[in-house]
C-alpha cells in the first residue's frame, strides 16, 4: 500500500483511470474496476480491449496478472494471513539449502561423489548444480511423482522443496509465463540414463501446471508420447526401452500459460533396425505389439501374419512364442490402441496403419532367387510367391506390379528408357530400401498428426535425443547419434561457459575463468565442408565403385587431428575420441546405409496404391507445381534462419546450403542424390534453430550402473559422467559466475516496481538498476559496462518479489473495492 499509495475506499486513482495511461497500473485498475468486479472468467479477462492493446513490456506483466487473478480466483479470493505475509517476506532472502546443491560444497571431486551417493541411497535421485539439475536414473519406481507432488511444485521458490524434475518442468513454466518467452529444456545423458522418463514427467507436470482441465485434450498431450514411442524405440543391448530417435517436444501454451496443444518433431528416426538388429536387440516395439494384439484378436489371417514361426519372420520375431504369450505385449497392443482412439485417429486409418506394418513384415519373407541363361545373367525373380502376394494385398498394389519393381529398374539414358534387371543382391537391397521406407515415412506421418498452430503462444519444448552409445559394434547408426550428443554437448558448454565466460571480457568484468573440455575440433572434425568426416563420407557415397576400403583410405588420408586414428590390427574400422570416450566403428555398409537409396521405381508402383494413406505418404512433391512450393518454403525457411545465423553460429558447427534444404531423404529425384549424412546436418541444424529461440533449462541425467541396478552406486561410472558432461566444472562456474546477464534498460524495465512507484516510469539507467538491486536486497551482484550481472538464485528472488507487489497491489485493490473482507 505504501509502495503503490492506495488509498483507502474509494479510489480517486480508481475513479480516474486515465491517470494510469502507459503503465501497468492502469491495467490493472481497469480490470478491477471493469470486469473483476463482476468476476469473470479469466478467458473474459484477457478479452478486455485495454489488455489487448497492452504491448511491450505490459505484456509480461499482463501474464502475471493473468495468473495471479485465476490464483485468486481458485482461492476463492482467499487473501494471505499477515502471519504468511511476513513469512513469505522471510524466506525471499533465501537460504541455499547445503545439501541440495553441489554449489554449496567445498569443490572436491570426492565430495561430490560421496555426496551424491549418500543421497542416492536416501532415494534422493535429484540435486541441483546451480540452476541445473542432476537426475540419478533410480532403477525403481519412485512415490514422488503423484499430483500430491505436482502441486508442491507449483510457483514456488525451488530450496523450498528438494531438487525435483517438476521443480525444473515448473521453472521453464514461470520463465514462460512471466516473460513471455519461450523455454527449452534439453535432458542429456547416456543411452539408458533416463532422459524418455525425465521427458514424461515433465510433459506430465507442464499438463498440471498448464491446468489441462478438458479431459480430451489431457489425454491426448499424455498419450503422444507413449503412441510415438511404440513406433521409435526398441530394446537394445544398452536400455529396454531405448529411443531410436531424437524428439523435441514442444508444448503450446496460451499467453496466460493453459495448455493447448503438443507438437512433435522428429529426428533421424534409426529405419535400419526394421531390416536388421544386432545381436541380442530387437525390431521396434510396435511390431511385437500388434503381433501379439492381433493374435488375441484372431486376426492374423486379416493382416495375413503367420500363426506359426515362419522362417523369415524368426529374425524379425527371435522369440515369437514369448510375444504370443506375452501378457505384457498384449496390454501395451491395447495402450495403443487407446491412444489411437483418443488422439483422434480414424478407424480406417488405424487399420491402414496395421496393414502397412503387417506389409513390412511380410516384406521381410519376399527372396529372392537367381536366373541364370544363356542369355541373362543378372536377372532374378521371386520362387514362393506367397509372401509377395501378402505384401502386395496388404499394400493393395499388383503383385506383378511390386515384383517388376523388385527385380528391374528403368533407366533413362540419352532419353531413351531402358529397363535393366536387378541381381539377387540388388533385388534384396531394393527390397529392404522399401521397408524401410515404408516404416520411416509411417513414422513421420503419425508424428506430424500432431503439428500444432505454428504462429499461435507460446512453447517450452522438451529435446530427448538418442543418447550416447558405445557397443561392442558400433556403426553408421551410433556415429550419427554420437554426433548429434556431441552437437548437444556443445550447446551445453556454449551456454554455460562460453558465453557467460566472453560477456565478463567484454563488459570488463571481474570474474575467474574456468576451465572446460571444448569439444568444438572434434564437432568440426565431422561435419566442416570439405574435408569433414561427413563430407569425406557424402563424396565417397558418389562413386559406384567405392568400397568400404576406398572409404577407409579415405578417411586416413584427410582425416589428421588426435580425435581420429585407424587401428592397426583391426580392419574396416576407426576410432574416436568423443567427449564422452572412444568409440571404435566399423565401416561395413556405411556407403549403402548414407547413400539410403530408393529406386523410383518403388515409389512408383506405391503411388499406384488404392490405399489412401500409403497414396499420401508416396504423394508426389515433385510435379512442378509441388516443387516451385518446396523451392519456397525453403528459402522462407532459410531467410527465417538467416535471421537467427548470428545467435546460431555460436551453436552450430554445421553449415547447411540451400540445396542440401531442398531436399528430403529418400526422394528420388534428377538432382543430385541426397544423402543420410546430409540430411543429418540440415536435421541438426533444424534442431539447434528451434532450441536458441528458447531460454533453456538443463537436466544432466547420470547412470549410477550399468547393470540397471537399483540403488547401486557405482562410483567410477558416476565419477566418469560427471567429468565428461562438465559437471565438475559447472559446479564451480556456478559458484563463481554470473549465469544471468540482463541489459539495464531489460532489468529496469522489468523490475522497476520493485524501488519505483508503478506510475513513475524510471529512466532505464544504469542508477536506477542499482537503485532496484538495493531495494531487493540482493547481495554479490556485479554491473558490467552495459549490463547487470547475477547469480544464478538472484532471479528467481527477483520473480518472486516481483509477484509478491503485484500480488500485494491485486489483493489492495481489492480490498478496496470491499471483495476480500
Ligand atoms: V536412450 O538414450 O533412449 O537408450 P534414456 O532415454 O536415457 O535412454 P530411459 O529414460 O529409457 O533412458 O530410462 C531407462 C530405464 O531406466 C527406464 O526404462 C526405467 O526403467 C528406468 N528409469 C529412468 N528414469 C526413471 C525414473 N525417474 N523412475 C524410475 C526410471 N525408473
Ligand atoms: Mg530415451
Amino acid at each position: 500500500k505504501a509502495l503503490f499509495k492506495i488509498p483507502r475506499n474509494p479510489s480517486p486513482t480508481l475513479r480516474n483511470p486515465e491517470q494510469w495511461c502507459r503503465s501497468f497500473s492502469h491495467f490493472i485498475g481497469q480490470c478491477l474496476i471493469k470486469d473483476f468486479e463482476a468476476r469473470p472468467s479469466v478467458t473474459h479477462l484477457l478479452e478486455h480491449p485495454f489488455i489487448k492493446q497492452a504491448h511491450g513490456k505490459d505484456v509480461a506483466l499482463r501474464q502475471q496478472l493473468a495468473g495471479l487473478i485465476r490464483e485468486q480466483q481458485e482461492v476463492g479470493c482467499k487473501t494471505k494471513t499477515k502471519h504468511e505475509r511476513i513469512n513469505t517476506r522471510k524466506t525471499l532472502i533465501i537460504e541455499r539449502c547445503p545439501d541440495d546443491d553441489l554449489v554449496n560444497l567445498e569443490f572436491l571431486d570426492e565430495t561430490i561423489i560421496s555426496h551424491l551417493q549418500r543421497r542416492y541411497d536416501e532415494l534422493q535421485v535429484y540435486t541441483y548444480v546451480g540452476d541445473i539439475l542432476i537426475a540419478l536414473n533410480p532403477f525403481q519406481n519412485l512415490s514422488i511423482y503423484s499430483p500430491q507432488f505436482s502441486k508442491l511444485y507449483h510457483g514456488v521458490k525451488r530450496v523450498d522443496n528438494p531438487p525435483h524434475i517438476f521443480a525444473t518442468a515448473d521453472a521453464a513454466y514461470q520463465g514462460m509465463v512471466t516473460f513471455c518467452k519461450d523455454q527449452c529444456i534439453i535432458i542429456s545423458g547416456e543411452s539408458g540414463a533416463g532422459k524418455t522418463e525425465s521427458a514424461h514427467l515433465i510433459v506430465q507436470h507442464l499438463t498440471f501446471l498448464g491446468k489441462a482441465n478438458n479431459r480430451t485434450l489431457r489425454e491426448k498431450i499424455l498419450q503422444v508420447n507413449p503412441l510415438v514411442e511404440a513406433f521409435g524405440n526398441a530394446c537394445t543391448a544398452i536400455n529396454d526401452n531405448s529411443s531410436r530417435f531424437g524428439k523435441y517436444l514442444e508444448m503450446k501454451f496460451t499467453p496466460t500459460g493453459a495448455v493447448i496443444g503438443a507438437k512433435i518433431s522428429e529426428y533421424l528416426l534409426e529405419k535400419s533396425r526394421v531390416i536388421k538388429q544386432a545381436m541380442g536387440e530387437k525390431n521396434f516395439h510396435i511390431f511385437y505389439y500388434i503381433y501379439a494384439g492381433l493374435y488375441h484378436q484372431d486376426k492374423l489371417k486379416t493382416y495375413r501374419l503367420p500363426d506359426r514361426t515362419p522362417p523369415r519372420l524368426e529374425l524379425q520375431f527371435d522369440l515369437m512364442q514369448d510375444i504370443v504369450s506375452s501378457k505384457l505385449y498384449k496390454e501395451q497392443f491395447d495402450a495403443i490402441q487407446e491412444c489411437f482412439r483418443n488422439i483422434g485417429f480414424t478407424e480406417e486409418e488405424v487399420n491402414s496403419v496395421y496393414r502397412i506394418l503387417s506389409a513390412i513384415l511380410n516384406t521381410g519373407n519376399i527372396e529372392f532367387a537367381a536366373i541364370t541363361s544363356q542369355h541373362q545373367t543378372d536377372k532374378s525373380e521371386v520362387p514362393n510367391s506367397e509372401a509377395l502376394e501378402n505384401a502386395a494385398s496388404l499394400l493393395s498394389i499388383g503383385p506383378e506390379e511390386l515384383q517388376e519393381a523388385l527385380t528391374s529398374q528403368c533407366v533413362v539414358t540419352r532419353g531413351e528408357t531402358i529397363i535393366r534387371t536387378n541381381t539377387v543382391d540388388k533385388a534384396t537391397d531394393v527390397r529392404d530400401a522399401m521397408s524401410k521406407a515404408l516404416y520411416g515415412r509411417l513414422f513421420s506421418w503419425i508424428v506430424n498428426l500432431f503439428a500444432g498452430d505454428e504462429h499461435f503462444g507460446m512453447n517450452v519444448g522438451i529435446l530427448d535425443i538418442f543418447g550416447f552409445e558405445n557397443f561392442k559394434k558400433n556403426s553408421f547408426e551410433q556415429l550419427c547419434i554420437n554426433i548429434a550428443n556431441e552437437q548437444i554437448q556443445f550447446y551445453f558448454n556454449q551456454h554455460i561457459f562460453a558465453l557467460e565466460q566472453m560477456e565478463y571480457q567484454s563488459e570488463g568484468v571481474d570474474a575467474s575463468l574456468v576451465e572446460y573440455e571444448d569439444n568444438r575440433p572434434i564437432l568440426d572434425m565431422f561435419l566442416q565442408k570439405p574435408m569433414g568426416l561427413l563430407s569425406l563420407l557424402d563424396e565417397e557415397s558418389r562413386f559406384p565403385q567405392a568400397t568400404d576400403q576406398t572409404l577407409v583410405d579415405k578417411f586416413e588420408d584427410n582425416l589428421r587431428c588426435k580425435y581420429f586414428w585407424i587401428p592397426k590390427r583391426v580392419e574396416l574400422c576407426f576410432g574416436i575420441q568423443h567427449y564422452a570416450g572412444k568409440v571404435m566403428y566399423n565401416v561395413n555398409g556405411f556407403l549403402e546405409k548414407n547413400r539410403d537409396t530408393l529406386p523410383a521405381d518403388i515409389v512408383v508402383v506405391l503411388r499406384t496404391s488404392e490405399n489412401k494413406l500409403l497414396q499420401q505418404l508416396f504423394s508426389s512433391p515433385l510435379t512442378k507445381t509441388g516443387m516451385l512450393l518446396h523451392i519456397y518454403i525453403y528459402i522462407y525457411i532459410y531467410i527465417c534462419y538467416l535471421e537467427h545465423l548470428k545467435m546460431l553460429s555460436r551453436f552450430v558447427c554445421v553449415q547447411v546450403d540451400t540445396m542440401e534444404m531442398m531436399r528430403h531423404p529418400d526422394e528420388t529425384t534428377n538432382m543430385r542424390r541426397q544423402t543420410v549424412a546430409s540430411y543429418f546436418r540440415y536435421s541438426l541444424m533444424d534442431l539447434l534453430s528451434k532450441m536458441v529461440v528458447g531460454q533453456p533449462h538443463f537436466v544432466r541425467c547420470i547412470k549410477p550402473n550399468d547393470d540397471r541396478q537399483a540403488l547401486r552406486f557405482c562410483k567410477e561410472r558416476v565419477m566418469v559422467q560427471l567429468r565428461y558432461t562438465g559437471i565438475l566444472e559447472t559446479v564451480n562456474i556456478r559458484r563463481q559466475g554470473y549465469s544471468h546477464r540482463i541489459l539495464f534498460e531489460d532489468f529496469v524495465n522489468r523490475y522497476y516496481y520493485l524501488a519505483f512507484r508503478a506510475h513513475q516510469m524510471p529512466e532505464t539507467s544504469k542508477e536506477n538498476a542499482v537503485a532496484i538491486l538495493e531495494r531487493a536486497k540482493l547481495e554479490d551482484w556485479v554491473l558490467g559496462k552495459t549490463k547487470v550481472f547475477l547469480r544464478y538464485y538472484h532471479v528467481e528472488q527477483l520473480n518472486l518479489l516481483l509477484r509478491e507487489v503485484i500480488a500485494r497491489v491485486v489483493v489492495m485493490q481489492a480490498y478496496t473495492k470491499g471483495w476480500l473482507g
